[in-house]
């Protein structure tokens, strides 16, 4: 899978050169290129902003410098995403439709943004990462391109793959709470369950507890069936 970054800060994506998308970039299983959008530029200082017509505070990026960053990386089968708070909001389905795609385009704004006329000329889609204003696009172009990546086969472990299905797409609900060693930590004892062996009550009791803790912090998430099941679990204690 690639990504190609449209940016006037590719430095702010030197944080991916750690950990999980470090190793996937090592093994060729993802490529990030960081475009430049300053090296466009149509004069010698460099310019890339101006000031809006009609008015009103700050600078815009200009068309022409976005165009032609986006001809020097553009392929047949190139979606391009422009990152702002006007779009969808991202979500996990989006994501894994995201991870099916062989070439993105992820194009940053800065400053006020830029002008209309080459995002309608350009993007095919515009998301969001939340209902909340940021300084640019970096940090949104970093957070797609860390959660698509985990749905490049061979990015995570087998195993993190499949616990993931439970919680993630078998129900949509959250993780149960894990516990690691020591098996006592300021008096709160490890659930006895997982220290049973018995994998079946194990599997059982991690499924009420993806339950109840959804009911408990996102209840939003949960059908009506599925609240009553919780509270069913929830009073059983
Ligand atoms: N939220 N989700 C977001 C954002 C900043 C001016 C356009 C967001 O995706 N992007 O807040 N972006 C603005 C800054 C140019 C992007």
């Amino acid at each position: 899978m690639k990504f190609d970054v449209l940016t006037l800060f590719p430095e702010m994506f030197d944080t991916l050169n750690s950990s999980i998308i470090k190793r996937a970039k090592e093994k060729n299983l993802i490529e990030i290129n960081l475009i430049n959008i300053r090296d466009f530029s149509k004069d010698k200082h460099k310019h890339v902003d101006d000031t809006p017509y009609g008015g009103g505070a700050g600078m815009l990026i200009m068309p022409d410098v976005v165009y032609d960053a986006y001809n020097s990386v553009k392929s047949e089968n190139a979606k391009v995403i422009y990152l702002s708070p006007k779009g969808k909001v991202l979500n996990q389905n989006k994501v894994k439709e995201l991870a099916k795609s062989q070439h993105l385009i992820l194009l940053c704004g800065h400053y006020e943004g830029i002008d209309q006329r080459v995002l309608d000329e350009i993007v095919d889609e515009e998301i969001s990462i939340g209902d909340y204003v940021l300084t640019g696009g970096e940090l949104p172009a970093m957070v797609l391109i860390d959660s698509v990546s985990r749905y490049v086969e061979g990015v995570l472990s087998k195993d993190s793959t499949n616990e993931e299905s439970f919680s993630e797409s078998k129900e949509n609900l959250l993780e149960y709470p894990e516990y690691t060693r020591p098996l006592e930590f300021r008096g709160k004892m490890v659930p006895d369950v997982l220290t049973s062996g018995n994998h079946k009550e194990i599997e059982k009791w991690r499924k009420e507890q993806s339950l109840i803790t959804t009911y408990k912090k996102r209840p939003e998430l949960l059908s009506e069936e599925q609240k009553k099941e919780a509270i069913k679990l929830i009073n059983k204690k």
